[in-house]
């Protein structure tokens, strides 16, 4: 009986160490509205990626300048392209479609459930959301989320 008690632990420390892959769709028409990321609210392990999977044509995920981790890794993807982004660094990630800015399609990230620059983006979100034509409150909400 006793070999079976040890062998837990060790199944737990693997599937800690093993980082998985998220996919978040960039999509036309979503359940949550038009130009929309699906999920636009993600909660990740610290070493877990991210794909941004072109599933409608002309978009793309870029993070947006100050409202990710200090000393986190920026991205910029190309239209109908996929990108997939490894999140090392604990904290809160905002990012946006380019093209689709304006109409709020942008989407957030927490990684390893950390919120040490949340009041940052949020302070940010504030400049953002003013450019935005539509959707106004989505940024606000999304990040209400975490
Ligand atoms: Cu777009």
């Amino acid at each position: 009986m006793n070999k079976y008690l040890l062998v837990i632990p060790l199944l737990l420390v693997q599937f800690e160490l093993a980082s998985a892959n998220h996919v978040v769709k960039m999509l036309n028409q979503g359940s949550g509205g038009v130009m929309i990321f699906e999920p636009a609210v993600l909660k990740v392990a610290v070493g877990d990626s991210v794909t941004f999977e072109s599933t409608d044509a002309a978009h793309n995920s870029a993070s947006l300048p100050g409202m990710i981790p200090a000393n986190a890794v920026p991205w910029n993807g190309q239209l109908s392209r996929n990108i997939t982004v490894t999140l090392t660094e604990p904290g809160v990630y905002a990012y946006q479609c380019t093209p689709h800015s304006m109409m709020a399609m942008v989407g957030v990230i927490q990684v390893g459930d950390d919120s040490s620059n949340l009041d940052t983006v949020k302070t940010k979100a504030q400049m953002v959301k003013s450019s935005f034509v539509m959707n106004q409150t989505r940024l606000d909400d999304y990040l209400a989320e975490l």
